[in-house]
């Protein structure tokens, strides 16, 4: 027998291994036990079913086992027949064929059917390793922003799921299941979210080495504001930094950087990195790998390929002096 202290301890380990685990489902950023839309929350029901339905299968079995080990017969009888092809054979089927059947019923409300709301449209296309958003619809024309999206709250929001290069997976667990951007295709989510909030998201196809750090927010905004916020970005940035040579930031941004990012939110760059127009008022930096702060402009500029190992932008070979002037025409002409 063990000592009364060893087994408390022992107990104690135990359910702290189990508690681990599970105190990471509710109520986190990325949880999916805590639905915050109908696209979601038939999701977080399937995974209640499946876990109280496994419990009961599992403790059914175990108190099977438990009987037959109990009531062993000297000379072995075999268990009935009816036993081996009704728990053997058709209660497997049953359960697998009702599961599946729920399954999909569950998977209707993320499909895009038609409906009588008015359908809000936004674009995600999956790169290495950042997401491009862009919002075909917008009055005027499509904008382009990166890792950030924003929709209306209470209203359908159908997202166009593609990508530029590998398979990446687009998954905002709060607001529903999963959808694989393939390359070549176009497939299509629709999210709800209920109510105004911050929702977050990575990739859910591994990816390549910053696959981890592929993360985005979805921000839901009351309805009514949707419109003001969509102006505010088109609004960001400016046409052309090739026309505003007066600042060092400008010009060294016009050769070294422009290739690969548009400072205008209408453009996509022909190479594509993430659009900047609204660099000023996103919150993260390199998809989600660093908060986005004036300190942190400048440490991404010098040693982002420290801080995002093997990211798809090449290192610039500029003085101290070359990434502060950039910095200060990014956070001048990215910010209302
Ligand atoms: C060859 C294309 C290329 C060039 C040239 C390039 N970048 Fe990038 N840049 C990228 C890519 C790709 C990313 C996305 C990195 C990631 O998050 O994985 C990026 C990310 C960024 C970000 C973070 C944006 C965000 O929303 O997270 C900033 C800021 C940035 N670049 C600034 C610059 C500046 C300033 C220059 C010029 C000195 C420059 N880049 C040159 C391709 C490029
Ligand atoms: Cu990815």
């Amino acid at each position: 027998m063990m000592p009364k202290a060893c087994r408390h301890a022992l107990r104690a380990g135990v359910c702290a291994l189990l508690a681990l685990p599970l105190a990471g489902c509710f109520e986190q950023p990325l949880s999916i036990l805590d639905p915050a839309g109908p696209g979601a929350a038939p999701i977080t029901q399937v995974w209640w079913v499946m876990f109280w339905g496994s419990l009961a299968i599992y403790l059914l079995v175990l108190g099977l086992a438990t009987y037959a080990l109990l009531h062993r017969r000297r000379n072995g009888q075999a268990p009935r027949r009816a036993l081996l092809i009704g728990g053997g054979l058709a209660l497997p089927i049953v359960v697998v064929f009702l599961l599946l059947a729920y399954g999909i019923r569950s998977g209707q409300a993320m499909l895009p059917l038609p409906t009588s709301q008015t359908v809000f449209r936004v674009d995600v296309r999956g790169h290495q390793w950042w997401w491009e958003v862009s919002y075909p619809d917008a009055p005027g024309g499509a904008l382009y922003s990166a890792n950030e999206i924003h929709i209306p709250a209470g209203v359908p929001v159908d997202v166009h799921v593609s990508t530029e290069d590998v398979i990446h997976g687009f998954w905002v667990p709060r607001l529903g299941g999963k959808i694989d951007a393939i390359p070549g295709r176009t497939n299509v989510i629709r999210l709800r979210a209920d109510a105004p909030g911050e929702y977050h998201g990575v990739c859910a196809e591994y990816c390549g080495v910053q696959h981890a750090r592929m993360a985005l927010v979805v921000y839901a905004h009351p309805a009514e504001d949707m419109p003001a916020r969509l102006a505010a970005l088109a609004g960001a940035g400016v046409d052309d930094p090739a026309d505003l040579q007066d600042t060092q930031g400008a010009r060294d941004f016009t050769q070294h950087c422009l290739a690969c990012h548009a400072m205008n939110p209408r453009e996509r760059s022909s190479q594509p990195g993430p659009n900047l127009a609204d660099l000023g008022v996103r919150a993260m930096l390199g998809a989600g790998t660093l908060e986005n702060t004036p300190e942190a402009l400048r440490d991404w500029l010098r040693h982002h390929q420290a801080r995002k190992p093997g990211n798809r932008m090449p290192q610039a070979g500029l003085p101290d002096a070359g990434f502060d002037a950039i910095a200060d025409f990014l956070e001048h002409s990215s910010t209302p």
